[in-house]
């Protein structure tokens, strides 16, 4: 695992040295300096548990063979745009999230010299994607299936942040409107697709596989995603922010976060009222009623019970899938997930 993470590495250095002298812009040493800052900040510190995967993903559908030189440096160039995704989108998810800390650091547009100037990073995180895919992957039979695969995930990825968004819309506060229904569109579209499914259609399109006839595997990773998101609910509450790199802020973001929705299922009348009265709000003594009201009523519990849950019907889900290799890939994700603290 160390080695396949150094490897991993290596290939972020390649793919950012090109990056970095792309003869389509004349840099400067100025814009130079910035986008390498730029890259290593916002690209490089998370978990990598998405990139990874697509490596980890295609050993597996290969069966466990070793890896050509170029294979596994394709797999790794693949797993990196994803990073490079989930980088773009998080620049401008923590804007719109008014959030304070990223990977255990200040958000990107919180950095002195960054501010809005953090939107167009994002774009050219988006570019990136686009350029690395073109350079490595140009000449493959499955260049078109690639790009057309990441534009419908980003597309899709950009809808979820719009409900996300509109949910929580200022003015209208009314928490009644707030379902599991409602959370689990959100999820599914903001978290499931870029996180759990991109990966893998990544690794079966690099082993020659047709997407379509793949949707059974398809129904069970936004399944798992939709967890993920609500582990990641659950973490901005109850985590240490310290372990989770980042301040939780869906209490005072009015989010229709998993927490809510469990809350507003399970309050009396009286505690409602107080939910009511508190949820959405910035100052620090709205935030603590709240989470003082999810610890009454023992959400921990809940959400404990509803990973224990989860986790079987996963298990269940992927044993029923008649190939090994496809089970194996899904098996090794949902490890890596399962009672995740960060
Ligand atoms: C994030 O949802 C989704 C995307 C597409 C970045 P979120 O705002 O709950 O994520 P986080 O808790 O990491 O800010
Ligand atoms: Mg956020
Ligand atoms: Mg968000
Ligand atoms: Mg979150």
């Amino acid at each position: 695992m160390a080695d396949l993470k150094s490897t991993f590495l290596d290939v972020y250095s390649i793919l950012k040295s090109d990056l970095l002298q792309d003869p389509s812009f004349e840099f400067t040493h100025e814009s130079r300096q910035w986008l390498e800052r730029m890259l290593d900040y916002n690209v490089r510190g998370g978990k990598l548990n998405r990139g990874l995967s697509v490596v980890d993903s295609y050993k597996l559908l290969k069966q466990g063979q070793d890896l050509t030189d170029k294979e596994s440096f394709l797999a790794c160039a693949l797993g990196w745009c994803i990073e490079w995704l989930q980088a773009y989108f998080l620049v401008l998810d923590d804007i719109m999230d008014n959030s304070v800390t990223r990977r255990g650091q200040p958000c990107w547009f919180r950095q002195p010299k960054v501010g809005m100037i953090a939107i167009n990073d994002g774009i050219l995180l988006r570019n990136h994607i686009h350029r690395i895919l073109k350079k490595h992957f140009k000449g493959m039979p499955y260049y078109v299936d690639l790009v057309d695969l990441f534009n419908e995930v980003e597309f899709q990825t950009a809808c979820g942040q719009m409900i996300d968004l509109i949910t929580t819309f200022d003015g209208e506060k009314d928490l009644s409107k707030y379902s599991l229904q409602i959370h689990r569109r959100i999820v599914q579209y903001k978290t499931a697709y870029y996180s759990f499914y991109l990966p893998v259609a990544c690794a079966l399109l690099m082993a020659g596989e047709n997407l379509e006839s793949h949707t059974d595997v398809k129904d069970v990773l936004i399944d798992m995603g939709i967890y993920f998101q609500v582990q990641d609910d659950y973490l901005d509450c109850f985590a240490d922010p310290e372990t989770l790199g980042k301040i939780g802020t869906d209490i005072e973001d009015f989010k229709c976060s998993w927490l809510v929705v469990k809350a507003l299922e399970r309050c009396s009348e009286e505690q409602t009222k107080i939910l009511y009265e508190n949820y959405g709000k910035i100052e620090p003594s709205n935030v603590a009623k709240v989470k003082a009201l999810y610890k009454e009523i023992d959400l921990e519990a809940v959400f404990m019970e509803y990973e224990r849950e989860s986790y079987e019907k996963l298990t269940k889900l992927i044993e029923a899938h008649q190939s090994k290799e496809i089970q194996a890939v899904l098996k090794s994700f949902l490890g890596k997930i399962y009672k995740r603290q960060k």
